[in-house]
Formats: C-alpha cells, sequence, structure tokens
C-alpha cells in the first residue's frame, strides 16, 4: 500500500550537531513543530554510537514520529526504527527490504532519471531524487537536477517523491508545485529548528 508522506522530511545529520544533546534537542523541537518524520543520518560514528543516539532518538520522540534510519539496515532492526533509507552506495532496495521486512518504510535515493527509474521497479515505498540545487552538505554531490529534474521524474514514477539537496523555505514551494512530494532539508532546519520547521510548514501548506 502506498505510504502517506508528510511534506517536510528533516534529515539529522550527526556532523552539524556536535555539542552533546544538540541533536536529541532539535529532534524534540523539529517534533513540537509537527514534524511527524525524521530521518537519523551519521556518516561517521561507529555501530555502538549510532545505537545509542538512536536509541535515545526514539526514547525523547515516542512513537508518534517516524524514524527512518540512514544507510544500516542493522541498526534499524535493532533499535527498531520505522523505516531504512539507502543510496546508490547502499544495500540494493530488494536486498534492503529482505532484512526489513515488507512493513517499514524503505527509501532509496537517486541522482538521475535512469536511476529514478530502476528504483521505481523495485519495493521502495518513496523515491528521493537530487539535489535539486547547489548544496555544500553532501560529500561529492551529484549534478544537480534543478526543478525541471523534479517535473521530469514526476511523470517516471508515481512513487512518493522526496526532493533534496539545498532546498529551503524560499525555494520549497517551488520544488512542490514541480510535482514533488515532499522535501528532505538538513541546512535550512539548523538555525532554530522549530520556528525553521514551521515555517517550512507554513509555505508547503
Ligand atoms: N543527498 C543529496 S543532497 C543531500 C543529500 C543527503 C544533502 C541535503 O542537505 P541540504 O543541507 O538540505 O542541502
Ligand atoms: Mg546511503
Amino acid at each position: 500500500m502506498a505510504i502517506d508522506i508528510p511534506r517536510l522530511y528533516p534529515i539529522l545529520d550527526t556532523a552539524y550537531f556536535p555539542g552533546a544533546g544538540d541533536l536529541f534537542a532539535a529532534a524534540v523541537e523539529l517534533a513540537a513543530a509537527g514534524c511527524t518524520l525524521l530521518q537519523y543520518r551519521n556518516k561517521s560514528g561507529n555501530a555502538r554510537q549510532m545505537l545509542d543516539e538512536a536509541r535515545e532518538l526514539r526514547a525523547r520522540l515516542g512513537a508518534s514520529v517516524k524514524l527512518i534510519m540512514n544507510d544500516r539496515a542493522d541498526l534499524c532492526l535493532a533499535v527498531a526504527f520505522d523505516g531504512l533509507h539507502v543510496g546508490q552506495d547502499d544495500l540494493s532496495a530488494e536486498s534492503a527490504r529482505r532484512i526489513i521486512g515488507p512493513v517499514r518504510w524503505l527509501g532509496v535515493s537517486t541522482h538521475n532519471p535512469q536511476q529514478l527509474a530502476e528504483a521505481d521497479q523495485t519495493s521502495a515505498d518513496y523515491l528521493a531524487l537530487g539535489p535539486v540545487f547547489a548544496t555544500s552538505t553532501k560529500a561529492n554531490p551529484d549534478p544537480i537536477v534543478g526543478v525541471e529534474g523534479i517535473r521530469r521524474a514526476r511523470e517516471l514514477t508515481r512513487k512518493p517523491l522526496v526532493a533534496i539537496g539545498g532546498i529551503t523555505r524560499a525555494n520549497a514551494r517551488s520544488v512542490i508545485e514541480a510535482g514533488a512530494d515532499a522535501v528532505a532539508v538538513i541546512s535550512d532546519l539548523l538555525r532554530d529548528p522549530r520556528k525553521s520547521a514551521e515555517e517550512f510548514l507554513r509555505v508547503l501548506g
């Protein structure tokens, strides 16, 4: 069954929360603003650190916020997260699906029409496409796809489409109008997460 994805999909990237507790405080603020879906992204921690942080996120947020684990199917299961997000260098969608089972949400990152069309043939619940705009958040980003890339992607899949990369309160509306169902955001939620998320939710309607 198709998932119902909220318009705003914040990604909590641990690289941007150096202080102890900052990550959890931001997560709580985002939930208070009305966010119901969050991704935990940790590109540098070891498995034990990730497990501990992910558990703490769940403890602080409770069951009303869907939590998605980036990259790691094993940790997704270990902390009983609600879903997993994989990229082009991670487990394939079908391998990931075998591990996480039929119920948890599975997201797949794509960067061009061919990857998107391929991911559309899998059991992924949603497809991400980006970077839409220039971003300094991702190491070695693929070429930007622009709003036009979102428009084209919309014609290639009926799965929920998540736009990512350089999305701000100023440009988010244009991305939704091009056909995205949701925007995934790191940077533009970092300063005052609650206020920023509230503004995103307002412009996204
Ligand atoms: N994948 C494509 S762009 C990106 C990822 C993880 C980074 C998005 O971060 P920001 O700060 O919202 O541009
Ligand atoms: Mg990945």
